[in-house]
């Protein structure tokens, strides 16, 4: 029984080296839910200031918006945490993502 035990972790560690699997778009998303407090899709500043009550200064504040709303519209969509989520996991290696949707 512990072969199939090592062939399931083998299989894991295969699927976490390419993009973000099921599980971690799951996890991603729950994060994403976690930021938006009013529920309305988007995370906005004051609501990321609220997630890191205080620890995270304005400069820090204005790269991860730079990092992570690639549109520019002031607000992170749960399409745009995941981009930036999943580029955290894989090392940053690109900056194409096969998850974006068309706006
Ligand atoms: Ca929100």
């Amino acid at each position: 029984m512990k072969w199939s035990v090592r062939l399931l972790m083998v299989t894991a560690a295969v699927r976490r080296s390419a993009a973000a699997s099921e599980q971690e778009l799951l996890e991603f998303k729950q994060d994403f839910l976690e930021f938006d407090l009013n529920k309305d899709n988007q995370i906005d500043a004051q609501e990321v200031r609220a997630q890191f009550k205080g620890n995270l200064d304005a400069k820090e504040l204005h790269q991860f918006f730079i990092d992570v709303d690639k549109d520019l519209s002031g607000t992170i969509s749960l399409q745009e945490y995941v981009d930036y989520a999943a580029s955290l996991n894989s090392g940053g290696e690109s900056t194409s993502n096969p998850y974006r949707a068309p706006e």
